[in-house]
């Protein structure tokens, strides 16, 4: 484990400390992102920089300012016009998925510790981005809006000295400072005495029990952990390894440095046990309960006697399934957190030699994305699907996909959506837990592989837009495909009409009182969600449309079920809480949209009628509408200091999926957006967009794009029906 050299680095990361114009983004045929550095004049010759890594790294774009837009569509085919420089060649919209801060320290440690390196570029645009994402008093928080916490500055910290900066750098001394003021880093959250274990920087008898056991139990069993949300499973189940096998990296001057700059008193003479429990107050979304206390007493007092066999018998059984989900998604992982976490057990076993290890160390870079503000590690290996989904549907819903200026980058949006339709259940399928893939749309990409309920509805519904409404679309995804996808939305329906996230409930939702991350909300098992149930009605909705005659009663049924879910779902004030986007807003958009597809509107729902009050309650005077992050977090409409374009074109496309009778209301909205779009047709970014676990932000950067551009084009023609006039 060779240290980096110190770095002599400038005292803030505002200029680049990479050359700019160097930086290129390659998408391979998968849709997979990986940003190369280019040394040679050579290299700069034969691969041009185009508008996408352009825009993405920050630079000027300079395109011709186009004509003034006069009304709403004009506006929303500018807003195209810009948006089409961002498509990639083979037809999706790569994008950065920044937010979470937590990962960068994942990726560091987890590089570091099994001796994976990072070229020296990349190395100096991850500090940067940590030096720009530090908060006024030096510290980082779980994510970039959020205060500093004892998670983020003490990861981040760790992450910053291992990539090279000095303690004596002015940065790493207001990060100290700031995180001593937390109290240091014994009250970091489970997850972060993780990582700094594993760096050998904190005691792994600061730790509770990580039961791996649990996978030796019968299946059968209400808490065993394949019924536990996917991505929780799949982050303990490597956690779980490590922590049986107490790895960490070996001491160097490093390593005993940091136990030196991380804590308010030395690091010799703590009391690790007493630590197991102690989070910082600020850190502490979700406390542990009682019935988790008295739990890790139990599982704390086994660990000092596990009997050897059967931990032996629990870690094969973990590694074997750490390798299913290696070979599942071709070292990619689920997620981010997972990828690190498997990487530096296959690195363990297997050994640096190993195809595993050069498999993992390759797979590193589809997470990490170039910003204009640095590097930093994406929530996911992007949004690939997601992004194209709706790009589509705005496009045909607003009239543009059809334009002969549009079409052929239409066409191309096809073929991608296309090219990511999952075609076959995992390789390792039922022995790996996995819910069926065959048919379904992923968030990102196929080889990523992991159906999700809504990315299924929205892919199948950006296809149906497009081979069934735009002139001259080859039908490229076949009638039988589409019923596979169909196939796969059936089958996520829960017992209460409800859909989840990336599987059918597995678990009681008591097990949430067990959920160990005291960081995050609602980790434990699936939900259902109101976002996942109304995209899994409309696509099965405009499905029976297109094809009255597949499983007709099935589809029904299931429509009818889930709407009476929706209705469940809406709160007493009129919205619907979002779990994935912030955040009434965004829910009741999706809500009303289904709502719509069943005929209930404005004129004939009382639901839609408290639902387009509610939101009209929200507007501001300046005619748009502005959520905070925090709503997600406390569950109340949180306004945010400023009005968001992205969440007045939510709000808006609500009020016309219920069909509102008052113009304007949506008038106003229309204005706000459009007075905030640039010359060359763009939106400048504002606030965050999504969340997760109810305590995370995390970007959806296109979504400014592809939001506006369709309530613009709906708008347009929605407003000319109320004026009774002509579309
Ligand atoms: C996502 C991103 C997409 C999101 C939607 C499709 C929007 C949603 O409707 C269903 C859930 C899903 C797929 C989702 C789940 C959780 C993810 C993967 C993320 C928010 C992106 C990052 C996050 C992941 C859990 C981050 C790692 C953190 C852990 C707590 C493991």
């Amino acid at each position: 484990m060779a240290a980096y050299a110190p770095l002599d680095l400038p005292a803030s990361g505002k200029l680049p400390f990479t050359d700019y114009s160097r930086w290129r983004l390659r998408v391979s045929e998968d849709g997979d992102h990986i940003w190369h550095y280019l040394r040679t004049d050579e290299e700069l010759a034969a691969w041009p920089q185009n508008d996408c890594d352009k825009y993405w790294l920050g630079l000027p774009l300079d395109l011709p300012p186009l004509p003034k837009p006069t009304n709403a569509l004009e506006a929303a085919r500018n807003g195209y016009r810009f948006f089409k420089h961002l498509q990639a060649e083979d037809g999706h919209w790569p994008a950065e998925y920044g937010g979470p801060m937590f990962l960068i320290p994942g990726l560091v440690i987890g590089s570091y510790v099994t001796g994976m390196p990072f070229t020296l570029e990349e190395r100096l645009e991850i500090i940067r981005y940590l030096f720009n994402h530090a908060n006024e008093d030096g510290g980082w928080g779980i994510h970039t809006e959020g205060q500093s916490t004892v998670f983020g500055t003490a990861l981040n910290y760790c992450a910053m000295r291992i990539l090279g900066v000095k303690a004596d750098h002015p940065v790493a001394v207001k990060a100290r400072a700031c995180l001593h003021k937390l109290g240091g880093a014994t009250g970091a959250p489970s997850w972060g005495k993780f990582w700094l274990s594993v760096l050998n920087v904190y005691d792994w008898d600061g730790n509770h029990m990580v039961p791996l056991e649990l996978w030796m139990f019968p299946d059968w069993l209400p808490f065993h952990p394949h019924r536990w949300w996917i991505h929780t499973r799949n982050v303990y189940l490597p956690m779980g390894y490590l922590y049986a096998i107490r790895f960490k990296a070996e001491e160097n001057d490093l390593i005993l440095a940091l136990r030196e700059e991380l804590y308010t008193q030395d690091y010799y003479s703590i009391d690790w046990p007493a630590q197991r429990s102690h989070v910082a107050q600020v850190d502490l979304y979700t406390p542990h309960t009682t019935a988790l206390e008295l739990i890790y007493g139990v599982l704390d007092t086994y660990e000092q006697c596990a009997l050897p066999p059967l931990r032996r018998a629990a870690l094969r059984r973990c590694y074997d399934l750490i390798v299913m989900e290696d070979d599942n998604t071709d070292y990619q992982t689920l997620g981010p957190v997972s990828k690190m976490m498997n990487l530096v057990v296959r690195a363990h076993v297997d050994g640096r030699e190993s195809d595993a290890y050069k498999r993992h160390m390759d797979r590193r870079r589809d997470f990490m994305w170039m910003a204009g503000e640095g590097m930093m590690m994406r929530g996911t290996n992007g949004s690939q699907l997601w992004d194209i989904g709706f790009t589509a549907q705005a496009l045909v819903e607003a009239g543009l996909a059809g334009e002969e200026e549009f079409k052929e980058s239409v066409f191309r949006a096809l073929k991608w959506l296309e090219h990511v339709q999952i075609r076959q259940n995992p390789k390792h399928f039922t022995t790996a837990y996995r819910h069926p893939t065959k048919g379904a749309w992923p968030f990102s990409t196929r080889t990523q592989g992991y159906t999700v309920s809504d990315c299924t509805g929205e892919g199948l519904k950006a296809v149906l837009y497009i081979q069934d409404h735009v002139e001259g679309a080859p039908k490229l995804v076949s009638e039988g495909r589409l019923c596979d996808a169909v196939d796969i939305l059936l089958g996520m329906q829960n017992s209460d009409g409800g859909f989840a996230s990336y599987e059918l409930i597995r678990a009681p939702q008591w097990l949430e009182w067990l959920n160990p991350a005291e960081v995050f909300g609602n980790i434990m098992t699936e939900f259902n969600y109101p976002e996942c149930t109304t995209s899994a009605i409309t696509a099965l909705a405009i499905f029976r449309k297109h094809n009255p005659n597949y499983r007709t009663r099935e589809i029904d049924n299931v429509i009818r079920r889930a709407v009476k879910y929706v209705h469940k779902a809406q709160r007493p004030e009129g919205g619907w809480f979002g779990s994935w986007g912030i955040c009434f807003t965004y829910a009741t958009q999706f809500a009303l949209e289904s709502l719509s597809l069943v005929g209930e509107t404005y004129a004939n729902s009382a639901a839609v009628r408290r639902a387009c009050d509610f939101l009209i309650s929200k507007q501001r005077a300046d005619g748009g509408w502005g959520e905070s992050y925090k709503s997600c977090e406390t569950m109340q409409w949180v306004e945010h200091e400023k009005t968001q374009v992205v969440q007045t074109a939510w709000a808006a496309m609500a009020l016309i999926y219920g069909k509102y009778p008052h113009p304007e209301p949506i008038e106003r909205a229309v204005q706000l957006v459009m007075s905030r779009q640039r010359p060359d047709g763009s939106w400048p970014q504002e606030a965050i967009e999504g969340v997760f676990n109810k305590n995370v932000a995390i970007s959806y950067p296109n979504f400014k794009f592809e939001f506006t551009i369709w309530m613009l084009g709906r708008a347009h023609r929605y407003l000319a029906e109320l004026r009774g006039g002509q579309v």
